[in-house]
């Protein structure tokens, strides 16, 4: 309790959340009934029900199904507006979310359409809130290098609102090498790159994102324990690695919080930080995740100051904002 108390108090960044994974099913149901659609669940307990998972995969099909809902500029507002306001009540003071252009752009719903509404939330959250932000717009591994290359040409307009491009969705048979052109590309526009790697697959392909696509951070990235040269390479580079136990949890990543694998992380002496990914789906946001995994295993006052100091150093924040918050 008197770490919870302590977690809560500190600031904290957040660096790894899906705006679309914020979307609770309350507003689910709300957005389906706005725009006239029918979801296949008679009520919002029958939703939550659902979320059930015992793979990445079985979550995804849920998710890309849940943001059908989200049709106009308004939606993608309500929907970023509602996540800011939770996560004040959590403490978190700057955040870097990611947004998935083509779940929306394979339903027509335009670049414009996702970026204004978001936009215009994380600028009410910042005057209104006090949140700073970061806005990563990733890229499904799924779908083809040709689809990432269109999207980039799609983002073009709406550059100086993007910070970064980040890469997601379905990660085994999806490698980053997959991706090596077009995170090339980001690169020379200036943008920054993170990708998820490690989280179902191999500690290759966070080898590759390292190598290949040249990431500033590495999303999730358990699996790079399975490999000590990997953890050696980590813990020279301080690559910020953006773990999320609820959601390795939910996804059967770890079999039991008591296992996570934080403290092993935190002893390797890597820069961890701790974020709720996809709040909605995996049982809650921030400080759920601290008090769940204070609850499970034996993380002292100081890991947790660290970790909390680690979400700021990580962050795309420039030097002398980090300062403020360090
Ligand atoms: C995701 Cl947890 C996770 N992994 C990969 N892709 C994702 N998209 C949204 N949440
Ligand atoms: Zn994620």
């Amino acid at each position: 309790a008197q770490l919870q108390q302590l977690a809560a108090a500190l600031p904290k960044a957040e660096l790894h959340l899906h705006i679309e994974g914020s979307l609770e099913p309350e507003l689910m149901f709300q957005l389906a009934e706005r725009n006239g659609i029918t979801l296949p669940y008679a009520s919002v307990e029958a939703l939550r029900q659902a979320y059930q998972f015992t793979n990445l995969q079985e979550f995804l099909d849920l998710y890309y199904q849940g943001m059908s809902v989200l049709q106009t500029e308004q939606d993608f507002y309500d929907l970023t507006w509602a996540y800011l306001q939770r996560i004040a009540a959590d403490g978190v003071i700057h955040t870097e979310i990611f947004f998935d252009p083509q779940g929306h752009l394979s339903r027509n719903i335009s670049f414009e359409t996702q970026i204004q509404g978001i936009y215009r939330a994380l600028c009410d959250g910042e005057t209104k809130l006090g949140i700073s932000f970061r806005l990563i717009m990733s890229f499904l591994r799924h779908l083809s290098e040709q689809s990432a290359f269109d999207t980039l040409e799609q983002a073009m307009p709406w550059l100086d609102r993007i910070d970064g491009v980040g890469l997601d969705s379905s990660e085994l048979g999806h490698p980053p090498e997959k991706f090596t052109r077009v995170f090339a590309r980001c690169r020379e526009l200036g943008l920054r790159v993170t990708a998820h790697a490690g989280e179902e697959g191999p500690p290759e392909y966070v080898w590759q994102a390292l190598d290949l696509l040249k990431v500033q951070r590495i999303d999730h990235g358990n699996r790079s324990l399975e490999d000590v040269t990997l953890i050696e390479r980590l813990r020279n580079d301080q690559v910020p690695l953006t773990v999320c136990p609820l959601s390795n949890l939910k996804l059967c990543v770890v079999t039991e919080m008591s296992q996570h694998p934080i403290l092993k992380l935190l002893d390797a002496g890597l820069l961890v930080t701790i974020n709720s990914d996809d709040p909605a789906y995996f049982g809650g946001y921030m400080m759920d995740n601290f008090r769940v995994l204070s609850e499970n295993i034996p993380i002292t006052a100081a890991q947790i100051v660290q970790l909390m100091r680690n979400s700021f150093t990580g962050s795309w924040l420039s030097e002398t904002e980090k300062q403020a918050c360090l």
